[in-house]
């Protein structure tokens, strides 16, 4: 892999306000890495350029980023579709048995090989679109052995296709029937949570504190085992009621606080004082027909960093496109064009802790995307259309 010089493009470098767009500029890139980024007037000379490529004044961004995903799953939810649009709701389903926990049987029935085969399709969409790196989450077990067999799965996916994966430990995503959650808590999920980690296939512990699944002091007890094991955290919070998850995330120095329709002014301060990512999930919002908004506002005005993800999962957000996911950022949540390019770009590798991704700087991945437009806000304006004309991953198109 020699140096590459991409010329002639508008480059959203995501470095500083209004996209850090820079009219008629140019890359060079060298072992995988971004080595400058600027004005093509001042690229520099001191290179040997294996090859050139005219982008003909398309736009470049970074590679998008799906920092929130539960990719990785068995079986499909569509009955359960029916039952809500029959005025079911989300938690009915949930304390009836159904929800989380269907999947759970579904899961718990799919070989290794099943849940990667599965997984695939979804992740292939994604990459239709350009995107670089996937968080995929575990969840669907709830006991040790189908919690680790979804992180191996998710980590196989990384071979099979040209993708990075981070995955997260959700054992705390729901309590398997008949089972006591404290119990269930200190006896499954903290000792799955060690062996996970000791086979390598951890990148951070996530949780869902909700009513219908743990409390914040249940919750902390994970977070625990995690600092412990040296790990990052994340957490589901505040997506259908304030039950104080944010402010928990926020005290643990959480990479990020997940869907947090219903945080406060409070929580955005605790956030922004911690450099905890509010990652926004307008597909789940928008498919439990929610009603509640992420408190924008304040995040804003609190200067709380605000990522965008698919939440890709079959019950809540069965959405497999980072561009869709764009448009109800700005359609439902009221985000700006520019917030939800930065949403799935800078923001969303900080909600994954990664430095090396998410703009177009020297010294960071060459993970872009060209696309057959002019302006950023074109990203997010079309609905159901995908303008994708080349994905570079690691400096090499694709
Ligand atoms: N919140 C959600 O919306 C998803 N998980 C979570 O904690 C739902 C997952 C599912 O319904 O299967
Ligand atoms: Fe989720």
């Amino acid at each position: 892999m020699g140096v590459e010089i991409l010329c002639n493009a508008r480059l959203a470098t995501m470095n500083g306000p209004a996209c850090g767009l820079i009219e008629r500029g140019a890359l060079l890139l060298e072992g995988g890495c971004i080595r400058w980024a600027g004005p093509e007037v001042d690229l520099p000379t001191d290179h040997a350029a294996t090859s050139r490529h005219d982008l003909g004044g398309r736009l470049v961004t970074p590679a998008p980023i799906d920092c929130h995903t539960h990719l990785v799953h068995g079986g499909e939810r569509a009955r359960e579709f029916e039952l809500r649009l029959q005025g079911a709701s989300y938690e009915e389903i949930a304390r009836a048995g159904g929800g989380i926990l269907s999947t759970v049987a579904a899961t718990r029935a799919a070989s290794e090989d099943d849940l990667v085969a599965s997984a695939l399709p979804r992740l292939d969409a994604l990459l239709a679109e350009g995107v670089a790196v996937i968080e995929v989450k575990s969840g669907y077990g709830l006991d040790r052995d189908t919690e680790l067999r979804m992180l191996r799965a998710a980590r196989r996916l990384e071979a099979l296709r040209p993708v990075r994966i981070v995955t997260s430990y959700l054992g705390a995503h729901a309590c398997p029937p008949d089972t006591d959650p404290d119990a269930y808590i200190d006896e499954i999920c903290i000792p799955a949570l060690h062996a996970a980690h000791a086979e390598g296939l951890v990148d951070a512990v996530d949780g869902f504190c909700e009513t219908i699944a743990f409390t914040p002091a249940q919750i902390a007890r994970v977070f625990d085992a995690a600092r412990a094991l040296g790990l990052p955290v994340k957490l589901h919070a505040e997506q259908l009621s304030h039950l104080g998850g944010t402010a928990l995330a926020a005290r643990y120095g959480a990479l990020s606080a997940d869907h947090v329709e219903y945080a406060s002014e409070d929580d955005a301060r605790a956030m922004a004082r911690a450099g905890t990512v509010a990652v926004l999930l307008p597909g789940a919002f928008y498919t439990l027909n929610e009603a509640q908004l992420p408190p924008i506002a304040a995040f804003r005005a609190h200067g709380v960093a605000m990522a965008l993800a698919t939440d890709c999962n079959p019950g809540s957000s069965p959405l497999t496109s980072i561009l869709l996911t764009m448009n109800m950022g700005c359609t439902l949540f009221r985000l700006t064009p520019e917030e939800a390019l930065r949403g799935v770009t800078e923001n969303a590798a900080r909600a994954l802790g990664l430095a090396d991704c998410g703009r177009l700087a020297p010294g960071l991945r060459a993970d872009l995307a060209v696309w057959n437009v002019e302006n950023p806000a074109e990203l997010a304006w079309r609905i159901g259309f995908n303008p994708l004309h080349q994905r570079w991953f690691n400096g090499a198109p694709c």
